[in-house]
């Protein structure tokens, strides 16, 4: 600005002399005495002009620099600003000012730096410029950070890695990423060390709000997903599932019940998840556990309900942790209404018995009369055991032993013990719970598509129907 004034005042001198010496060169003309000795004193007072001209500009604006239009925040270089450490969290998160570098530095691994700013409307495009300037790229790497775009809760909207600025064709070592901020409040710019990688190189990030997006449909807050809200342990307070978002979900750990097991004790697990699923009928149902993300271990029993509460689909799921492929099941769903859905731990096809009573009579069967005759086997559904004889003077109720006659006293006895069976009266389940943990984590998509589950009630299959055909 100082350089540009300057530069008027020695373009008006300028001018003034360059009016003399073309007066004079006009003169010369005019009367034909033009010689050297013009154009010398001409050229000689040209440049003097300029000389003293500049020095004159120079001058005033030093004494007088407002009236050249030169302000002091002009000579200023851009604004630069720091982040404030701890900025860890978004209560803490540095403000930022629009268009203003802001330094920054990873002081660990867990080092989170927040900066904050808030729009005024929805959908606002937010470039964010990242650069690292003091990096040595033949020491350092520049996929060191990774840097998240989050609302006003904390919701992930964006997300990159800095590794491109290596690959960055401008080669200035420099980003500009775009965001679209699709509501109108605050949103968070996260910068955090990438895993594994930490760099002490301090970083530089500035974010501009360029543009006003002529996009003005409305956004909503919607979830990335789902997550049950227990205890939804009863049809009544069943969670609601929504058609292609996905369900978070776990098995709690249950320390209320206890199964006798052979050799210990184990409490017995399991936790009722239930949902609620609204059809418009017609419906062709794709269940996906573990698409949205790989289930941590574990499988599943799951259960689908009609609107009748009757059982209509029951199945394991068959999620294979190695090969992390999600385990998919397609279903229809015909009549409109309220569907019903439950989770449990994968079942087991192994039926353990969980009562026994005598078959006293050994016939193969335990009788009503029976079953108040309490045993137990130490494995397997049906032992031998013994009993003292019910009727002591008769035979066994099977009709073995013996009976024998005291020659003292004339009375008979049937034998003392008698061989009865001891056989399973009631089954229960076995749950199949993931090694080492009893906590199954799950996550499943349910995705219904309108359309017939059953092609053949199609109109389409109508028509195929009516086309000619050679055979009969
Ligand atoms: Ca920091
Ligand atoms: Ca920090
Ligand atoms: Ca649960
Ligand atoms: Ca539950």
């Amino acid at each position: 600005m100082k350089k540009t004034a300057a530069r008027v005042l020695l373009g008006l001198t300028a001018l003034l002399f360059s009016y003399q010496i073309n007066a004079a060169f006009e003169s010369c003309i005019a009367t034909s005495v033009c010689d050297a000795r013009v154009r010398d004193a001409s050229q000689t007072a040209f440049t003097d002009g300029q000389n003293s001209g500049f020095a004159a500009g120079v001058g005033t604006c030093q004494t007088d620099p407002s009236a050249c239009g030169i302000t002091l925040a002009s000579l200023l270089p851009p604004a630069e600003y720091g982040e404030t450490e701890l900025n860890d969290n978004m209560i803490g998160a540095d403000p930022l000012v629009l268009g203003a570098r802001f330094w920054g530095q990873s002081y660990s691994a867990a080092d989170e730096d927040w900066f904050f700013l808030v729009t005024d409307r929805q959908n606002k495009i937010m470039t964010i410029v990242f650069n690292v300037p003091d990096r040595d790229p033949a020491t350092s790497s520049a996929a060191d950070w990774i840097v998240s775009v989050r609302d006003a809760a904390g919701n992930v909207y964006a997300r990159f890695s800095t590794d491109f600025l290596a690959g960055n064709p401008l080669g200035d070592d420099a980003i500009g990423y775009p965001v679209m901020l699709g509501l109108a409040g605050t949103y968070y710019v996260v910068v955090e060390p990438a895993p594994d990688a930490l760099s002490y190189y301090p970083y530089n990030i500035m974010v501009n709000l360029l543009q006003e997006s002529s996009l003005d449909s409305p956004n909503f807050v919607v979830g990335a997903y789902d997550a049950e809200r227990e205890p939804n342990d009863l049809w009544a307070n069943a969670n609601r599932l929504t058609s292609g978002v996905t369900m978070y979900g776990f098995i709690n750990v249950q320390f209320e019940n206890f199964v006798p097991g052979e050799d210990s004790f184990t409490w017995a697990q399991g936790d009722e998840d239930r949902f609620i699923y609204d059809s418009p009928g017609d419906e062709v149902i794709t269940l996906s556990f573990c698409e949205r993300e790989p289930c941590a271990t574990g499988n599943w029993y799951a259960e689908v309900y009609d609107p009748q509460y009757q059982r209509i689909y029951g199945f394991n799921t068959d999620f294979n942790i190695e090969t992390a492929q999600p385990s998919v099941f397609r279903f229809g769903l015909g009549a409109a209404g309220r569907y019903f859905f439950r989770i449990n731990h994968k079942r087991k096809l192994e039926a353990p018995c969980t009562a026994f009573a005598q078959d006293v009579n050994n016939n193969g069967v335990v009788e009503p009369s029976e079953e108040s005759k309490v045993c137990a086997c130490g494995s397997g559904y049906s032992c031998p055991i013994s009993i003292p004889n019910p009727n002591p003077s008769g035979l066994c109720p099977d009709g073995s032993g013996e009976i024998t006659t005291d020659e003292n006293t004339g009375a008979s006895s049937g034998p003392q013990q008698c061989a009865v069976t001891c056989r399973c009266v009631d089954v229960g389940l076995l749950v199949e719970i993931p090694a080492d943990a009893a906590t199954s984590r799950y996550n499943f998509s349910w995705y219904g598509s309108r359309m017939s589950p059953d092609t053949g009630s199609t109109d389409a299959y109508d028509a195929f129907e009516q086309r000619p055909t050679f055979y009969q």
